[in-house]
């Protein structure tokens, strides 16, 4: 379990005051000068050794990501986005780092856009997240009053502006190129890649989309160093993470833990164990609808990390834990979500505009067992010309739950079949 000391995370609940005043009492912005002296490549450097990995889902390397940029500008600017268009289902911590703790966001924009030589920072929030979005501006301003952003920033003579943007409630601009196009004032459709952001971004200039939670953390890896971040969690899955666990616990809660804690304990320690106890579990989504699901019999013994879940066939993707107990109707869950994917495909892409219709249409009928038994992997087959065949993540990301459902519940997908045919029989 994660010692007190170790918590980067101080204000999660909103114990605290979030204004600036109380920022500075949990040490945001203290001697934020001197991580700036340390210098654009040697920040970079500590945070590749801290060996930080994205928060936002994919895992990708923050510090490599970073060292994309560009250290030398051909005449365009470059920018730092953050992305807080958090929507993945399940996840809710970004939305308490701006809530709760926008100074040490702000604090984290200001680190990464120097150390990645960006010339100003977009902050691109969800619609709904009105009050958060009213948090974030409120720190900005008193950032800007405090000289701690803007012109001479901190006093490094570093000129920087950190500006937010309210996003209108779609889910695929929380896809990075999406957002990007969004910010723009277009529709929030997904570029293809390559070009990456690092090379053509925002308003065709380079860009780094960064997640909250990845950026909120940098300034205290400077601070207590990169060899303190890395020796928490496990190899190549280092530092602490934000874990959000919701569903058939007896406590919902978000929590900092330590990367690569077994998922068991981080249930029972920290969400009171599952509903009706562990031999009740079901299934868990560990990390946001998008990952497939795992039985009881994985999740007995698997550790909360990027690599531990993708060995198990599923990923960390946002940290999101959905707890599922037999209660749970697991083909009519994942029924759900299809619908959740065919609603928020941005339709540019046939697999994914035409195959999220169809494999909903399907899973409806499965739930009723109205179905022939072919139909399973007519529907697999489906989702394995979707996965790995579209511009963007969405499409993989309706395929996987679908994947992991029949992976793992097949048998209750053909026992409700068999059920529905014998009952027309017996008609
Ligand atoms: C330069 C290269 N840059 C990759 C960059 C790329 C991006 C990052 C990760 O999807 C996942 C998705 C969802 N040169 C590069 C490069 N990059 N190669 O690295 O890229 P990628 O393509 O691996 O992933 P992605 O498109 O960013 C994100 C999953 O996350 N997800 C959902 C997320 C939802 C939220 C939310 O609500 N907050 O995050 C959950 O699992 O399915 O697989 O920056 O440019 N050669
Ligand atoms: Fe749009 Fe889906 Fe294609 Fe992504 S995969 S670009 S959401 S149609």
């Amino acid at each position: 379990m994660l010692k007190d000391q170790d918590r980067i995370f101080r204000n999660l609940y909103g114990q605290d005051d979030w204004r600036l005043a109380g920022a500075k009492r949990r040490g945001i912005w203290d001697n934020t000068k001197a991580l700036l002296e340390l210098g654009q490549d040697n920040i970079i450097e500590e945070i590749k050794k801290s060996e930080l990995r994205g928060r936002g889902g994919a895992g990708f390397p923050t510090g490599m990501k970073w060292s994309f940029m560009p250290k030398q500008s051909d005449g365009r600017p470059s920018y730092l986005v953050v992305n807080s268009d958090e929507s993945e289902p399940g996840t809710c911590k970004d939305r308490e780092i701006c809530r709760f703790d926008p100074h040490m966001l702000l604090e984290g924009c200001l680190v990464a856009g120097f150390a990645m030589r960006a010339s100003a920072c977009y902050i691109y929030i969800r619609g709904e997240f009105y009050n958060e979005a009213s948090n974030i501006q409120v720190a900005i301003d008193e950032a800007y009053e405090a000289g701690l952003i803007g012109k001479n920033a901190c006093g490094s003579g570093y000129d920087y502006d950190i500006y937010l943007h309210r996003g209108a409630g779609a889910y695929i601009c929380g896809e990075e190129s999406a957002l990007l196009e969004s910010l723009e004032g277009k529709k929030g459709q997904p570029r293809l890649k390559p070009p990456f952001p690092a090379a053509c971004g925002l308003y065709g200039c380079p860009t780094t989309v960064n997640n909250v939670e990845s950026i909120a953390v940098a300034p205290t890896i400077l601070r207590r160093g990169a060899a303190w971040f890395a020796a928490l969690g496990r190899p190549k899955n280092t530092g602490t993470k934000l874990f959000c666990i919701s569903g058939h616990v007896n406590k919902q809660c978000n929590v900092e833990e330590e990367m690569g804690i077994p998922l068991r304990e981080l249930i029972e320690k920290h969400a009171g164990g599952v509903r009706g106890g562990w031999d009740n579990l079901l299934a868990v989504i560990p990390g946001g609808a998008s990952v497939p699901m795992l039985p009881k019999s994985i999740c007995d013994d698997v550790l909360m990390d990027f690599d531990s879940l993708r060995a198990v066939q599923s990923g960390l993707g946002t940290a999101a834990v959905i707890v599922m107990d037999k209660s749970t109707d697991v083909v009519e869950a994942i029924a759900r979500l299809s619908h959740f994917y065919m609603h928020e495909s941005c339709g540019q892409c046939t697999p994914c505009r035409e195959g999220t219709g169809w494999m909903y249409r399907i899973m409806q009928r499965l739930v009723r067992g109205q179905a022939e038994l072919s139909e399973i992997d007519l529907l697999l087959d489906v989702t394995k010309q979707i996965e790995g065949h579209t511009i963007c993540a969405l499409g993989d990301a309706a395929a996987w739950p679908i994947q992991g459902l029949m992976r793992h519940f097949r048998p209750e997908v053909e026992r409700r079949i068999n059920e529905y045919r014998g009952l027309k029989a017996a008609e």
